[in-house]
């Protein structure tokens, strides 16, 4: 049989996709101003000197938010999500969760103490810290908190207030089981307890299991020293489970035989059921996606080509794919991923949009590698009751006519 590739089927379907993308962005590019047929003489400026240490142009306006409704101590500040690219937080705005403020800990002298049911308690200052292997990872860390309004409310607010507790860094440090090989494990060794520097002595238990696999104990974020807010000059790293276990200002891990049922796991970061009993434990953070571009308090400049972009992270590990619904949920189509795709770690996604100019509802819906699918609003309240953590429901967006950007629950 022969082949024709003038038959309507000869097209790949890469070529059709070509051809489809580039009829949406030739109607984008009728928005951009022709270049005048000679170049403008362009003038030149004597620069500025060298400098010890960067900060950006002052053009620049992204950076996080916070509100008033907590005391100065015990306060969050949010990412702004819509300002970012590709995967990785600055460190500059990353968000920041403290109970007690941000603690000025000298780090020449901070010390990290290992004891309990040990056979060696050992004490370890900074520099000793950094004489062991060191080892990086690219994560995620998300409160447990986040997106915490949309069990109950539908505030018609941006994606930086709605979701801003989540950042994404590479972080260093040394390996947790490295420093347990030091100090060995006696028999019944199955939990321990991390506590931090600050007022609050912020601790959590953590299952012996987890301590071996990937928990870090980090000391850098992004190739430089952690910053105070990040828990200068340690931090505990809990790869995918709930914030609040990243015990910052790390001073003390004892090794216990059980979970010790601290204030922060029990009268805090306690997930309440429907039947009016807690969950034990909610350490991991399911997969979870936003479209950050268009988002909410953003006004689409007319119809046509837009990109829509945002992130997704899990975790369970990679995120396998993220679809978009351009027609609030009636139909689906796949996100392109943008390398890197990398496990606990946020992942850009990006879908070319023809918009008519019509209202209508824009949705993105993710997947991981375990096969979990980021539920609806409904699914999840029907699973979990009204909680007010780990909230990780599909973001819905209005597009009205006029091209503004909100909020709503479908
Ligand atoms: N010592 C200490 N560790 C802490 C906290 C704290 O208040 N004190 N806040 C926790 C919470 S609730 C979260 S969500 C993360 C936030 O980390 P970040 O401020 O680096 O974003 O730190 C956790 N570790
Ligand atoms: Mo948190």
């Amino acid at each position: 049989m022969s082949r024709s590739p003038s038959r309507n089927t000869g097209l790949s379907k890469s070529r059709r996709r070509f051809l489809q993308l580039s009829a949406a962005l030739s109607s984008a590019l009728v928005a951009c101003r022709p270049s005048s047929p000679l170049p403008k003489e362009q003038q030149s400026f004597l620069g500025g000197p060298v400098s010890n240490y960067g900060t950006r142009s002052p053009l620049e306006r992204a950076r996080r938010t916070f509100r008033n409704s907590l005391s100065r101590e015990n306060a969050s500040s949010r990412t702004p999500l819509h300002e970012l690219e590709g995967m990785i937080t600055p460190a500059s705005l990353h968000f920041e969760r403290h109970h007690a403020g941000v603690p000025a800990i000298d780090s020449t002298t901070h010390e990290l103490l290992i004891h309990g049911l040990v056979n060696r308690p050992m004490i370890f200052t900074m520099d000793e810290l950094k004489r062991f292997p060191s080892h990086s990872q690219i994560h995620f860390v998300e409160c447990s908190g986040n997106g915490g309004t949309h069990w109950r409310q539908v505030p018609d607010v941006s994606v930086q207030n709605l979701h801003g507790l989540t950042s994404c860094s590479e972080w260093t440090g040394v390996r947790l089981s490295v420093l347990l090989g030091q100090t060995g494990l006696q028999k019944g060794a199955t939990w321990l307890v991390a506590e931090g520097a600050d007022a609050c002595k912020m601790a959590r238990s953590i299952p012996m299991e987890k301590a071996l696999d990937d928990v870090m104990v980090a000391y850098a974020q992004n190739g430089e020293a952690l910053r105070p807010e990040q828990g200068y000059p340690i931090r505990l790293f809990v790869p995918g489970w709930e914030g609040n276990i990243h015990v910052k200002w790390l001073r003390r891990l004892k090794i216990v035989d059980q979970p010790y049922m601290t204030k922060d796991e029990t009268s805090k970061y306690t997930d309440i059921l429907a039947d009016g009993k807690a969950r034990q434990f909610s350490f991991m953070m399911d997969a979870k996606s936003l479209i950050t571009r268009p988002s909410g308090g953003m006004t689409l400049s007319g119809p046509g080509y837009q990109e829509v972009t945002g992130i997704a992270w899990s975790g369970r590990g990679k995120i396998t794919h993220v679809e978009i619904s351009t027609d609030a949920g009636t139909t689906w189509q796949d996100a392109a991923l943008q390398d890197p795709v990398l496990p606990i770690a946020h992942t850009r996604f990006r879908y070319g949009w023809n918009w008519t100019g019509e209202s209508t509802v824009l949705q993105s819906r993710c997947t991981d590698e375990t096969g979990y699918v980021q539920p609806t609003r409904h699914a999840l309240i029907a699973a979990r009751g009204l909680s007010y953590y780990h909230y990780n429901g599909i973001q819905s967006w209005a597009i009205h006519s006029d091209g503004s950007v909100h909020n709503v629950h479908l």
